[in-house]
């Protein structure tokens, strides 16, 4: 079905861009933004933790019947006998289990808490509770695992927290219960997993006081809404100053985590997983992107593909220049150790840390939508400048910041020696010491300035062509659509599950004429029919093009296509913005690029 064409002109008296800021997730209730910061304040000062997921899917490690692509999801992708899956307890003994180790390890990576899996999807759990026995005490190991690592936690100075996940592919009570499980007894009652669900959540608070409940699993039609309310209610009852993801109920968009709009909000906070938002997040909204280090959670032996530690660290200044959280898998082996894979780049991530942890630490956002060199944090009157590439003339070009500068210097530099700064235009110039060995994952201009930061945003201009280009980068995004990539070459927004959702650029046009407009984007099968428009408002009028979205066979089929043909009279200053104008059935588009090509 081709792209339907609508394109009208119509004169409009001017837009007021204003920014839709995400309402603060949920909470305790009755609770003030003030006392959920305070509650929420070791989590948002910590910036970065540990993900530990372990259990008896680490002893097939990944393999089963000849095919190695498998990980903690092994029993439910291979649909392998639960009375099978079971024997794996039989072979989970982890001898070189060192709980003092690996709180060690994560300290001195710099992370400030850990999550571990009390209980995975396979039900197994991997403390000795009393409500069930396929558990560790199943094991030749039989010791509660999550006990001294507890300790060695708190004598680390680093928090302990807690995953446990709703779905359950072993109780007899889950519903939907596998075809493959062999073992369940009775018919399922999802009331009845509730009651042993909360059971245990208590067992878990009692026995080892998680600073966190990161649940996971909530999102089978049998879990409703109201189960979630249900059991954040009890989890805070039992633990009135704990915090819990939003995946204790129904309200994640997906994997992009952050929450639906609307949705009645659940839990403390947004979990993206794979992925981290793109700018312009609500300050008071809280969020934390979870990460493996190679492909896969839990352990798997043949998988080497790990990311290196330069990404992992840009990854972690990415989540903090955004104000959010990064959680940093690893996966043990059935002996109870690390991968070595991952031992070395926590302990290189570390050496970093060390240097310049302080840039992340009790941060909050930077100010500015992209800086092509690299990141900010802020802290106070402090701009980190997290500088991923070193301008080879040794000019490092601040976009956009009107403030006053009172300093600059190297983070890392021993003599703290003050940079020269100078104004050009609306932008700050810092000049970095010539010959200066620049710290290869990243280096720091820590730029202290007079007041709050106050930027003025770049303007999109034509190139020498006429031709304008709005990259999926450089969006303002009202709402919460995420940045991503899709396709493994550019960035796309993704996420735009509401019509009330939408983005804008600031274009100064210096050359009038007619153009055609050519949208770059991707949209699932079964996902279009969706209509959006292209609004281009100058002060005293403007035009839209408006179009209905046709598949382009995949959230990662990207097609680029001429969606209408506009004339744009005057120059100057217009915002453009992109709007859905119907309900999407899914999502409205991944958008990429919209570019504005001169009709010769
Ligand atoms: O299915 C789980 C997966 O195994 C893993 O635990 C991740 C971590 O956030 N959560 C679910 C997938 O979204």
């Amino acid at each position: 079905m081709p792209i339907r064409e609508v394109a009208f002109i119509t004169v409009a008296l001017g837009l007021v861009i204003t920014m839709t800021a995400l309402p603060a997730t949920a909470g305790i209730p009755g609770e003030t933004a003030e006392q959920k910061a305070a509650r929420m304040k070791w989590f948002n000062d910590a910036r970065f933790g540990m993900f530990i997921h372990w259990g008896v899917y680490s002893v097939p490690a990944g393999e089963w019947n000849g095919k190695t692509g498998y990980g903690e999801w092994i029993m439910e992708s291979a649909k392998i006998p639960v009375s099978t899956y079971e024997k794996f307890a039989e072979r989970f003994n982890p001898v070189k289990y060192d709980p003092q180790a690996w709180a060690k390890l994560a300290h001195e990576a710099g992370m400030k808490y850990l999550v571990i899996t009390s209980k995975h999807h396979d039900g197994f759990q991997l403390y000795p509770s009393k409500l069930s026995d396929w558990n560790v005490s199943r094991t030749p190991y039989k010791q509660d695992l999550l006990k001294p690592l507890a300790e060695a936690c708190k004598a680390e100075g680093i928090r302990f927290c807690t995953y446990h996940s709703i779905m359950d592919w072993h109780h007899s009570a889950y519903e939907p219960r596998r075809a493959w499980n062999d073992v369940a007894t009775g018919k399922p009652d999802m009331d009845a997993f509730q009651n042993y669900l909360q059971g245990q959540v208590k067992e878990i608070i009692d026995n080892y006081d998680p600073g966190i409940l990161w649940f996971d699993g909530e999102w089978e039609g049998t879990w409703t809404p109201e189960h979630g309310a249900q059991l954040e209610k009890w989890v805070r009852q039992c633990s009135p100053n704990i915090i819990i993801n939003n995946r204790v109920g129904k309200s994640r968009s997906g994997m992009a985590g952050i929450d639906d709009p609307n949705i009645e909000r659940a839990g403390d906070y947004g979990t993206p997983e794979q992925e981290i938002p793109g700018t312009g997040l609500d300050p008071g909204y809280y969020w934390e992107s979870c990460m493996t280090m190679n492909d896969h959670w839990g352990f798997n032996r043949a998988n080497k593909n790990y990311k290196s530690s330069t990404t992992l660290i840009r990854n972690l200044i990415d989540c903090a220049s955004k104000g959010g959280n990064y959680l940093l898998n690893v996966g043990p082996t059935p002996e109870g150790e690390i991968p070595p894979e991952s031992v070395q780049r926590l302990k290189e991530i570390g050496v970093w840390m060390k240097v310049y942890g302080d840039a992340i630490y009790a941060t909050s956002a930077g100010p500015f939508r992209k800086l092509a060199w690299g990141r900010c944090t802020r802290k106070g009157d402090t701009l980190n400048l997290f500088v991923f590439d070193w301008p080879k003339d040794g000019k490092l070009v601040v976009p956009g910041l009107a403030n006053d500068v009172t300093g600059a210097r190297l983070l890392a530099d021993p003599r703290d020696v003050m940079l020269k700064t100078d104004r050009a235009g609306d932008d700050v110039v810092v000049d970095l010491p010539a010959g200066f060995a620049a710290n290869p994952h990243a280096e720091v201009v820590a730029l202290t300035i007079q007041g709050s930061p106050r930027v003025t945003l770049p303007r999109f201009k034509q190139d020498a062509t006429g031709k304008l280009a709005l990259l999926a980068e450089d969006a303002d995004i009202h709402g919460q659509m995420i940045l991503e990539n899709r396709s493994g070459k550019f960035p796309n927004i993704g996420g735009w599950m509401n019509a009330k959702d939408w983005l804008s650029f600031p274009v100064t046009l210096d050359k009038a004429g007619e153009f055609d407009l050519v949208l770059t984007y991707a949209c699932q099968e079964g996902s279009d029919g969706a209509n959006f428009t292209v609004e281009m408002q100058h002060q005293s009028g403007g035009a839209s093009c408006g179009t209905m979205v046709d598949s382009t066979g995949g959230w990662d089929k990207f097609k680029t296509v001429t969606i209408g043909r506009i004339g744009l009279s005057r120059a100057g200053d217009y915002e453009f913005a992109i709007k859905a104008t119907s309900k999407p059935n899914d999502a409205v588009m991944n958008f990429a690029k919209l570019e504005l090509v001169p009709v010769k």
